[in-house]
């Protein structure tokens, strides 16, 4: 029934695409992508953009002058957060509804429309912001506070669970790279350059290896972001 009802999806998939012609696009040419070197899902984007071949208008924001809070950016992002994307009036907070438009409006295979696989993105990226990423805030607090124990367990037993996700298909969501990947990778490869040890995560040490070489000029635009988080983060831990 599950699998008849799939193969039914996909050719009706298949015909509304024949119909609909090539993807309705991006309103702008160059949607404009607000973002703040150092902060992880902006860093997520810029992959984001590469991955997807997107030609972004990067605008930078001083977060440390506050530019966040100016009226002009609040109309665009009520949230005053980093990154938000301006698609010529159409204006969109939260990195992964970011990663979900950008792959949307460019009929990416990173975030196919078929609910049976946009379902397991969704789980995924839903795993990501509600869990595996907070366990992460919970040791690196970039506010300096030190971790316990118990948050320390936290972290290794989300990852766990991330291991064991994997073993589904290798990937975080299906056999190829998602946009949940991409979502995923931002947290894991920060945890990663943090020293956090992830040895007995073998899968996700395959995936790492896999996701790095999957980003195109993943290593002039991760590892510099991440570096300008930990020099923060550096920063405001007790001597
Ligand atoms: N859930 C949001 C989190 C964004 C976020 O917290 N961004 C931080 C930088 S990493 C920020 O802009 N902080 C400034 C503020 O909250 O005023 C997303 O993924 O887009």
């Amino acid at each position: 029934m599950y699998r008849s009802a799939q193969k039914l999806w996909a050719v009706i998939f298949l015909i509304s695409q024949t119909l609909a012609g090539p993807g309705c696009g991006f309103r702008s040419e160059h949607p404009d992508i607000y973002y703040t070197p150092g902060s992880p899902p902006s860093g997520m984007i810029l992959m984001a953009l590469k991955v997807m071949n997107v030609d972004a208008n990067l605008k930078r924001v001083d977060l440390a002058n506050q530019e966040q809070l100016r009226p002009e950016y609040l109309k665009i992002n009520p949230q005053h957060t980093v990154p938000a994307m301006d698609d010529n009036g159409f204006a969109i907070g939260e990195s992964r509804a970011i990663l979900a438009y950008m792959a949307s409006m460019t009929h990416s295979p990173l975030y196919p429309p078929c609910p049976f696989k946009k379902g397991k993105i969704d789980e995924m990226l839903f795993f990501d912001v509600g869990r595996l990423y907070p366990s992460f805030q919970r040791v690196y607090d970039i506010r300096g506070k030190s971790p316990s124990d118990q948050d320390k367990k936290l972290l290794s037993d989300s990852l766990g669970m991330f291991e064991e996700f994997l073993s589904r298909n290798g990937m975080a969501a299906s056999e190829s790279m998602t946009i949940a990947d991409l979502s995923i990778l931002t947290t894991v490869s920060l945890t990663e350059f943090l020293g956090f040890n992830l040895s007995n995560y073998t899968r996700i040490n395959e995936w790492l290896t896999k996701m790095k070489a999957a980003v195109p000029d993943y290593e002039s635009i991760n590892p510099p972001n991440m570096q300008a988080w930990k020099a923060v983060y550096d920063a405001r831990r007790p001597k």
